[in-house]
């Protein structure tokens, strides 16, 4: 219940500010220079102030983005969440750490998440960037035939006992490419593509795309 009242908000936010000229009004640094909006018939300054986004430089904030991996074949996609910062030390870069995990069939990472990226200053910005991954591991496989109650049932190896067991690192680097819109002055929706290089083998190797929800502030 909770997520569709916040979803339905954010509607209602984003409904009435995308259809403001004046869409950030909400940021001081925004607010200060388009106090005085543009005249009705001033096409050109309407579109100016619709797209400036040039209040970002100095924004910080806090996101939730999840993301899956694009596979074509009947394998089980990855499927991955990050809880993180973000900041635009200039409107035309930012920089962002995340608390990650992806999880897998039978496998899931615990880790850290970072990267950088390029964007136009604007309020539809394409973005490319660079990002790492390196966290921990946890794998579940079976475990009927080691004389042990792995799952602490009583019974030892039964039929199709388990066992999981941090077991090892992964560690991704990956190139990123995607879209940022700003839906007024501090919050930010985002679609992301993300081509991971792993420490699996390049057979992993994916595209893994996913939605960024951020909350920005000074
Ligand atoms: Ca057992
Ligand atoms: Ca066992």
């Amino acid at each position: 219940m909770r997520p569709l009242v916040v979803g339905l908000m954010l509607l209602a936010i984003s409904g009435c500010s995308l259809l403001k000229s004046r869409y950030a009004m909400n940021d001081e640094v925004y607010a200060a220079k388009y106090a005085y909006g543009a005249e009705k018939t001033d096409f050109l300054g309407k579109a100016k102030q619709a797209f400036d986004a040039r209040h970002v430089d100095g924004l910080g904030g806090m996101y939730l983005s999840g993301g899956a991996q694009y596979k074509t074949d009947a394998e089980k996609p990855f499927v991955g969440g990050e809880l993180g910062i973000e900041g635009y030390p200039t409107s035309w870069t930012s920089a962002r750490a995340s608390l990650a995990t992806y999880l897998g069939d039978d496998e899931g990472y615990l880790g850290l998440d970072t990267g950088f990226r390029l964007q136009t200053p604007t309020r539809i910005a394409p973005f490319v960037g660079l990002g790492m991954f390196h966290g921990a591991s946890r794998t579940v496989e079976l475990a009927d035939w080691d004389g042990l109650d792995n799952d602490n049932d009583g019974l030892t190896d039964e039929r199709g006992e388990e066992k999981s067991g941090v077991d090892g690192w992964l560690s991704a680097v990956y190139p990123e490419v995607g879209t940022h819109l700003w839906v007024n002055g501090n919050w930010r929706l985002t679609a992301y593509g993300r081509y991971f290089v792993t420490t699996e083998g390049r057979s992993r190797d994916d595209w893994l795309v996913g939605l960024q929800l951020a909350a920005f502030g000074r």
